[in-house]
């Protein structure tokens, strides 16, 4: 799904990863980039554009995290600009809490409406829903056959009637509905090859005789452009509530799903990724997003690496490291607790540049779990002064509640010594340097 687009966003944001910071030029040159890669992938050419200026904007602007690499900053905006685009929150249906649900599937001939009627069943019936498919497709025998077929593998009955208008049909099956206990009605229309005015009629009249709570715009993801001007010409004269996008597994470029919430104002809200009953999705923005960016995993360290860099937080623990004369074990603590916060390190050091110098550092995981269980088995008197732990009869205490050994214990005094030594040195030194080299001295970080 989408790989050339995927493909090429990734080949732009390695040409810059090498460079310092994002500058005016360096953003321009990017963008150009990004956007012929949209047009590429069919996004319409207006939906492009505007989304190019609102990513400049914030990239030049004061949003973004200034720790993290350039490539990554982009990539950063270009990712929270696609989910907005695609429409931020995934959009539900709209389901009847008290009654029955008519669901009405338009479009075009081919795009799957069909398919996509016997999917929306199957997922109710799993659900414990008791769905009817109405057949709507009057004008060809073989529809109607088609949706029976359909039904008859997902054991969901079908309402058709014989000679009589698809007006007729769908008021009669949502009559059927009510006398027989079904609470989704899903009335699969007939298709054209093209938007006319007769099929545009019809499908008013339906909505006026069965008030559907979903108009879902069946459209072929495969078409890109044109889904999009289909979407908005139903849109218009029928005020579909959603669009459900078809064929997402086959080579679409990614246009349709990119620019229909932005051309039409509607939501997709669910995607057909097979010719299989069960293949379908519901649409998540955010993890559309992350997939044509093909970084689903950075996207997730960053917004990690996001959390942990609460730069005040951390210049806060500095300042009051810095002020203190002496260290405690409560200190540690709280210093065991942002390193856990941080996770993985060594991923993030990769990326964040001011801590690259702190590559080939991992952090010791065993040491901290042990370290944070001793402390935590401190009363917090003892947290608070430490010289209390000169009692052998306390470290033994604290060892056995920790599941831990007196040496164990031992060791963790020993290093808050080593800290307490270090501030001494530092205090006379300029505060720069010194916290630097605090940081340096973090304990549970061990060289690879
Ligand atoms: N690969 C793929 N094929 C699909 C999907 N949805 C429908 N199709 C196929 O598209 C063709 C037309 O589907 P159909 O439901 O008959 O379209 P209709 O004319 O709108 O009712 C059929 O061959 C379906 O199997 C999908 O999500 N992925
Ligand atoms: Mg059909």
């Amino acid at each position: 799904m989408f790989e050339n687009l995927t493909e090429r966003l990734q080949g732009i944001f390695k040409k810059i990863r090498g460079q310092g910071r994002l500058t005016e030029k360096n953003v321009k040159d990017v963008l150009r980039e990004v956007r012929l890669a949209l047009l590429e992938a069919d996004v319409h050419y207006k939906v492009a554009r505007d989304f190019i200026e609102r990513v400049k904007e914030k990239a030049l602007g004061q949003e973004v995290l200034r720790s993290l690499t350039p490539d990554m900053q982009i990539m950063k905006i270009i990712n929270d600009e696609l989910v907005q685009l695609m429409g931020g929150q995934a959009a539900k249906l709209n389901l009847n809490p008290n009654g029955i649900t008519v669901i009405m599937l338009v479009g075009l001939h081919g795009s799957g409406k069909t398919t996509a009627a016997a999917k929306l069943a199957k997922r109710f019936k799993s659900e414990g829903r008791r769905p009817l498919l109405v057949a709507a497709d009057v004008y060809r025998p073989a529809a109607v056959k088609q949706l029976q077929l359909l039904g008859e593998e997902i054991d969901v009955p079908v309402f058709s009637m014989g000679n009589v208008s698809p007006v007729e049909i769908c008021k009669g099956a949502v009559e059927h509905a009510r006398s027989r206990g079904y609470d989704v009605v899903i009335i699969d229309t007939a298709g054209r090859l093209h938007i006319d005015e007769e099929l545009m009629r019809e499908l008013e009249e339906i909505k006026e005789a069965v008030e559907p709570h979903e108009i879902l715009l069946v459209a072929d993801a495969m078409t890109g452009q044109d889904a999009v001007n289909v979407a908005k010409a139903f849109d218009e004269r029928l005020d579909i509530t959603g669009v459900f996008l078809t064929k997402l597994d086959g080579d679409a470029r990614g246009g349709a799903a990119l620019s229909i919430k932005a051309v039409t104002g509607k939501p997709i809200k669910l995607v057909g990724v097979g010719e299989k009953l069960d293949a379908l999705e519901e649409f998540h923005p955010d993890r559309m997003a992350s997939r044509i960016l093909g970084r689903g995993d950075l996207l997730t360290l960053i917004e990690r690496a996001e959390k942990a860099m609460d730069e005040e937080k951390a210049k806060q623990l500095e300042r009051k490291l810095m002020e203190k004369k002496e260290l405690d074990f409560e200190d540690m603590l709280e210093q065991i607790r942002q390193i856990k916060r941080m996770g993985a390190l060594d991923q993030l050091l990769e990326m964040i540049p001011g801590l690259g110098r702190l590559k080939g550092l991992q952090v010791d995981e065993e040491q901290l779990k042990k370290a944070e269980a001793i402390i935590l088995s401190m009363t917090i008197e003892e947290r608070r002064n430490p010289k209390l732990l000169k009692n052998w009869s306390r470290r033994l205490r604290i060892a056995r509640g920790s599941g831990t050994t007196v040496q164990d214990v031992n060791r963790l005094i020993q290093q808050l010594v080593q800290m307490n030594k270090l501030l001494k040195q530092l205090s006379g030194m300029d505060p720069k340097k010194a916290r630097r080299r605090m940081r340096e001295a973090l304990p549970f970080v061990v060289r690879r």
